[in-house]
Formats: structure tokens, sequence, C-alpha cells
């Protein structure tokens, strides 16, 4: 059982730089502290899950070990980083569990083209590829990696200040409730659509509450990616979706000093896409119609090379999407077939010539691009 730690943040002299839900993507990571000038003043606070889905779960994993190390970083642990650390040592408890944590490599790797727990193997020179394989080295990867699982070990549920509270999912209660909270805290790192069940709640927290977990494009009409700073419930929600979902971007909270006024919170985001510069005038729509986790599936009505029309099961609505939205390869699909599909918008964002737009996808109906973190079609010309 996952027991319940707190932890305060002490740190008074530069700025508090806030992120979550790296899952491995090293890369974004430096890119977005460089971009943020992230400087030995400075305090790193990463709302957990580092790991998985990314390419480089381990030399994340070192690398903000280094920075802990330093003084420069400080963790909350994340569900996925729990994961990682308790099925590792059930399944060395359990060896018939071995098939299980093959089924979990296999389908990590099918989906992501990698996995953690690979990377570790891969790291002692044995190819996780089978259960004899597995139960044959699991002992010396758990010691060989002692240190990486002891640091995993040691994160707190939650990171607290005097105005804040920093938790990987959310807190399930009032706040009042948490003095006396020690029960299995799993329910604080998977909290999942944590702003909407808090509102569905009525929930309004003393402290403002920094989480990360629940993809910010999942909430509303729109698919936005930048963070969502709620005010009826005083939730501030940072997942930007890097490394889960294909518009996805690593948010990084900056915050003048740790205690200051949300009002003077800033944020930046890197994502890694090309870009390109609009050449004309575009108005927004005025109405989007986005679909998004876990309500998406689809009848597909017509397919045009790149693009697709497709009617939403749930709401008999129609929109056009990108073929490679399409969970199931596109040219096994008839019309009429149903899949599921990556999040996806009608939105016509609101673009200016000269304006900088990140591409996600160019097909030949038009761009599928993402402006401040907002996504959206742009049908005009560009560079
Ligand atoms: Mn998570």
């Amino acid at each position: 059982m996952y027991s319940f730690k707190r932890m305060n943040i002490e740190h008074t002299k530069g700025r508090l730089l806030v992120t979550s839900d790296i899952h491995g993507h090293i890369e974004h990571l430096k890119a977005v502290l460089q971009k943020a000038r992230f400087d030995g003043d400075d305090l790193l606070l990463i709302v957990g899950d580092m790991l998985d889905k990314g390419p480089k779960s381990l030399e994340t994993l070192r690398y903000v070990m280094k920075l802990c190390a330093e003084g420069r970083a400080l963790v909350t642990m994340g569900n996925v980083d729990y994961l990682r650390l308790t099925s590792i040592k059930y399944t060395i408890d359990n060896p018939e569990n071995a098939q299980n944590f093959l089924d979990y490599i296999n389908y990590m790797n099918e989906w992501k083209g990698t996995c953690f727990y690979k990377e570790l193997f891969n790291e002692i020179g044995i190819e996780p590829s089978s259960t004899e394989a597995i139960t044959e080295n699991i002992v010396a990867v758990w010691e060989h990696f002692k240190e990486e699982f002891d640091f995993i070990k040691s994160l707190p549920t939650l990171a607290e200040s005097e105005k804040y509270i920093f938790v990987h999912g959310g807190i399930p209660h009032d706040e009042s409730e948490l003095q006396s909270e020690c029960k299995d805290a799993m329910k604080y790192l998977k909290s999942d659509a944590f702003r909407d069940s808090a509102l569905r709640k009525g929930f309004r927290f003393d402290r403002q509450v920094v989480c990360g977990h629940w993809p910010v494009l999942n909430y509303g009409e729109r698919l936005c990616c930048s963070p969502l700073f709620d005010s009826a419930t005083r939730t501030i929600s940072i997942d930007g979706g890097c490394g889960l979902v294909r518009e996805g971007q690593l948010n990084l909270l900056i915050f003048p000093s740790v205690d200051c006024e949300v009002e003077d919170i800033e944020y930046i985001w890197y994502d890694g896409f090309p870009t390109v510069t609009a050449l004309q005038e575009q108005e927004e729509s005025k109405d989007a119609f986005s679909i998004s986790w876990p309500e998406n599936e689809v009848t597909l009505i017509s397919l045009k090379g790149d693009v697709a029309e497709v009617e939403h099961n749930a709401t008999g609505k129609r929109l056009l999407i990108t073929a490679d939205a399409l969970w199931k390869d596109p040219s096994t699909l008839k019309n009429g077939d149903v899949s599921r599909i990556r999040q996806s918008t009608d939105f016509k964002l609101s673009v200016n010539v000269d304006d900088t737009l990140s591409v996600i996808c160019k097909t030949s109906a038009g761009l599928l691009a993402k402006k401040n973190g907002v996504v959206g079609w742009y049908f005009g010309k560009y560079e």
C-alpha cells in the first residue's frame, strides 16, 4: 500500500519553475528549461510522472536525480513512477507475474517504441523478450538500479507551500481533511479529470492546487494544451500531454517566488513541432466541436487521401479529421466502419498575417496547427 507523505518547499532565493508528466521526454525538459533560462537560483519542481511513454525514461530519471542531488529540483510521485517501482518488486516476489510483466513491456514497446523496463534490461545487456529472460535477470536489474529505485521510493505524495499544494493527480476531498489523511494515497496520484470532478463536488480549495496527470486538452470545447487556471475550484492543471497526445507539449509554470500571487504566475512550453509563418488572415470559427478521450468513437463517412470525414458516435456530429487520427489503419477501413480516433477538432484558429504556427499535420485540405497551445485548422497560405 502506498503511504501518504508530505513535503514543504523551502526556497527563498529565486524563481520556482513547475512542470509535470515529462514521460521520458528529456529533450522537451532540457529545451523548456533552456527557454526559461533555468539557473542556480531557481528551483525546479516536477509534479510527477517522469517515466514511460517517451523515448528516454532512464536518462530523464538520472538527469532529474542529479538536479535533486544538487538541490536544484524537487519531485513529487506520479502514478506511473509508482507503478514502475512496485510492479518490478511484485514480480520479483511473485515470479508467476513474469508473463504480465512481459505483456506490459510488449504493449509499451508496440505503442511507443520503448519502455522504461526495456531500457533497464538493455543497459545490463539483456533483451527482455521472454519470461525466462525476465525471471533470470529481474533481480540483477533491481540491484543494478538500486539508486534509481530508492530515489523513486523516496518521493513525496505532495509538496506544499503557504499558498500552494502540488500533487500529481489531485486531492480527493476537501482540503481541511488533508491533516488527518494517512490511508492509501494512490488516489492523490491517479485522479482522472480532477478539475471536472472537483467542479462536480463543489470543491474550492483554500490553497491553489497545482496538478498534472490529466492532459489539459481533455477539458473543454477547444483542444488547448496550455495550463488551465480554474478559479472556481482554485486548481491549476498543467499536463500539456507531452508523450501522450499527438499535439502534446511540456508546460512550465514560472513563479517569480514560491508564494507569489496566482496572477503573477507565467508559463512557457516546448513542443518540438516545426513552425510556419502564416501569410493570410483567418477568422476563428464561432463554435468548436472537439473529440477527446474517452468518448472518441466515430463512424467513417468518407476517406479523401490524408483527411477523413467522420461522424462522432456519441453526438452524431460530423467533422473533418486528419486520416492519421484514426486508430485503425485507414486503408483497412470501409465507409460505415467504426474506429476510435485521437483528439480531433473542427475549430478554425484565429490567425493574423505573420503569426507563427506549430505544425501538427500538413494535409491536402489545410494545416492542423497549434497557436498559443490551441489546436485548430488553418486553411490559408503559409511559408
Ligand atoms: Mn499520471
